[in-house]
């Protein structure tokens, strides 16, 4: 059984190579684990609901849902930037 913890990675448009680090960080190394934690502040702009589709939300969310269905386990902490964040997140990520 292996994790992969992260956290802070403050994504926004501003910085297109951090968004696609991210992607190779879940849907390439990510493989290599069970489960990844996401230790809150993974976007830079605050979260204000699931129906918020400003870039880079949907290409985020994108990245999260297909690491769900290739069978890793997502585990997210809020942090300070996703305190509007609800339980319903799950929906729009698995
Ligand atoms: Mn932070």
């Amino acid at each position: 059984m292996s994790a992969l913890f992260i956290s802070d990675l403050h994504l926004s448009t501003a910085q297109p190579d951090k968004l696609e680090a991210f992607n190779i960080l879940l849907n390439d190394i990510g493989s290599q684990f069970d489960s990844i934690y996401i230790l809150g502040d993974l976007f830079e702009e605050f979260w204000v609901g699931n129906d918020d589709i400003t870039p880079p939300n949907p290409e985020i969310l994108a990245i999260l849902k297909s690491t769900t269905e290739s069978g890793i386990k997502v585990f997210f902490i809020k942090g300070n930037r996703e305190l509007l964040l609800e339980a319903n997140f799950s929906d729009i990520t698995v």
